[in-house]
């Protein structure tokens, strides 16, 4: 049989410490150059500055083609074309302005992928080698993919899947039957665990878990149990109990192939892009083949809990009750702006993204629950799992807004609370807080927020923990056109100290 590891073991892998700072270029030939000083040059002469800048913006462009990817993929399942001048429609007026003026903005349909190509092409040996100028190239791609990668998919599962509704869900490992066959559905595009969640209807003796984003979608829409976040997710094939394990794109750990090997689970992929080795493939591109398939993950998965070997993980504890479901509709934003007007409260932080497993967790998820007496605090992704896993999301002072393209429904809250204090966005307390970043994806959504004119704090060093030029762009020269600052506080305390001394959030 195979043998096989968690991510608790792996992660006694150190990171590379050069690779950390992005001080590592390696897009040529000639290096990789290691440039560990201000003053050194890699082999064709780059800067430090310049290496960084590169690294990040590949990174941006990496999570930003995720997000665009996502709603590319929605569009062609449900056989329709890109909105027409979708930026201008969505964007606050005054940004739309400011950004147009920049040049920063997209305007042809599929133009947005040919700027995230274009990031790559500037980003190779011998292009662009102004570090300030990719920097701005970070902007732009932080605008599509909040644009074209969130808005547009969250929009897009809003109108065929139904808005979502505040509702009783539940959360954790527990939420696995050993009575029942288990399926578990995990990664992004829902939209065959859509189908699944209708057809299981017909199968009493069927339980559906939710994983990563996929999960918090149909947690969010249908009440299905999000069993488990990005870190649980070997956790979940390693109860034994794990009958299928359907996976979509993005954030399915490669372990997971030999995992479920180990555990008798069936592993079926059913995205073009994520093919995984021993995987059933089962191709799904339209609503007739995710009809299909759903059958087919149900009779495999019948059949396949006679194999079980045995339940390793105990399930003796209940799943975590919470309430989920708030979107920019229902949540009330004429009230959060008098409150924030009242001063009843001092501001609303986002809080979203990861949980990098090489952060302090639970200190961070700590600190919000001192904050969220003074900010409501509003959440996604898989940290919103964590708050959940601490009681914490109870609809009152922590609002689960769904899956990471659901940031969107944050940026949405913030206009309109904007618009009813006619206000610009950066002239209110709000602030994005991303404690423990793991994807490129979630550094993506950061500059999208940076865009907008809010502050966005990242707890988990993406490149930018030197005193480097590119640091004191982010944090200082970003201002100047965006009124907005990206900076770096990897101590939870430190953050809340800032905080109340009003260092960052200022009060209104
Ligand atoms: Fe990060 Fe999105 Fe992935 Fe979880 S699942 S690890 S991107 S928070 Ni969306």
């Amino acid at each position: 049989m195979k043998q096989t590891t968690l991510i608790s073991e792996r992660l006694k892998l150190e990171p590379c410490p050069i690779g950390k700072d992005g001080f590592c270029c390696k897009n040529c030939l000639m290096g990789p150059c290691r440039i560990l000083t201000k003053e050194q040059q890699g082999v064709c002469g780059a800067s430090q500055d310049l290496i960084v800048a590169r690294n990040i913006l590949r990174f941006v462009a990496g999570g930003t083609s995720a997000h665009c990817s996502h709603s590319y993929h929605l569009l062609n399942y449900l056989n329709k074309e890109y909105p027409k001048n979708y930026i201008e429609k969505k964007a606050p007026k005054y940004l739309y302005k400011l950004w147009d003026n920049l040049g920063i903005i997209p305007k042809i349909r599929f133009e947005h992928f040919k700027d995230i190509s274009e990031s790559l092409h500037l980003s190779t040996m011998g292009v662009n080698s102004d570090y300030k100028d990719i920097m701005k190239w970070c902007m732009k791609l932080g605008i599509i993919d909040g644009y074209y990668g969130m808005y547009l998919a969250t929009e897009l599962e809003d109108e065929k899947f139904g808005k979502t509704k505040i509702q009783e869900g539940k959360l954790n490992l527990f939420c696995l039957n050993p009575k029942k066959i288990n399926i578990a559905v995990h990664g992004h595009e829902p939209m065959l665990a859509e189908i699944l969640v209708k057809e299981i209807k017909k199968h009493k003796d069927i339980n559906l878990v939710g994983i990563c984003c996929t999960g918090s979608s149909i947690l969010s829409r249908h009440k299905i149990p999000l069993a488990a976040n990005f870190l649980l997710q070997e956790n979940v094939v390693a109860t034994g109990i794990l009958d299928v394990m359907v996976v979509d794109t993005q954030c399915i750990m490669p372990s997971i192939s030999d995992l479920c090997e180990c555990y008798h689970t069936k592993l079926i992929t059913t995205n073009e892009l994520a093919r995984i080795p021993n995987a059933l493939h089962l191709s799904m591109k339209s609503e007739k083949d995710a009809k299909e398939i759903a059958k087919e993950i149900i009779k495999i998965a019948k059949e396949n809990k006679k194999n079980r070997i045995k339940q390793t993980i105990k399930l003796n504890k209940k799943p975590n009750k919470i309430i989920v479901g708030f979107n920019e509709d229902n949540i009330n934003t004429k009230e959060l702006a008098n409150k924030i007007k009242n001063k009843e409260i001092k501001g609303i932080i986002g809080v979203i993204g990861c949980t990098n497993p090489r952060t302090n967790i639970n200190d961070w998820i700590n600190v919000y629950k001192h904050l969220s007496k003074d900010y409501i605090i509003l959440t996604t992704g898989c940290v919103g799992f964590e708050f959940g896993k601490n009681d914490l999301l109870d609809g009152k002072r922590f609002f689960h807004l769904g899956s990471c393209v659901n940031n969107s429904r944050i940026a949405e809250i913030f206009k309109k609370i904007s618009e009813h204090l006619e206000k610009e966005i950066t002239d209110l307390p709000f602030l994005i807080s991303c404690p423990m970043p793991i994807t490129e994806k979630s550094i993506a959504i950061g500059f999208f927020f940076a865009s907008l004119g809010i502050d966005v704090h990242f707890g988990y060093n993406f490149m930018i923990s030197s005193d480097s030029n590119v640091t004191h762009f982010l944090e200082n020269t970003l201002k100047n056109e965006f009124k907005s600052k990206i900076f770096l506080d990897l101590n939870p305390n430190s953050l809340y100290n800032k905080i109340n001394k009003k260092l960052i959030l200022y009060p209104y």
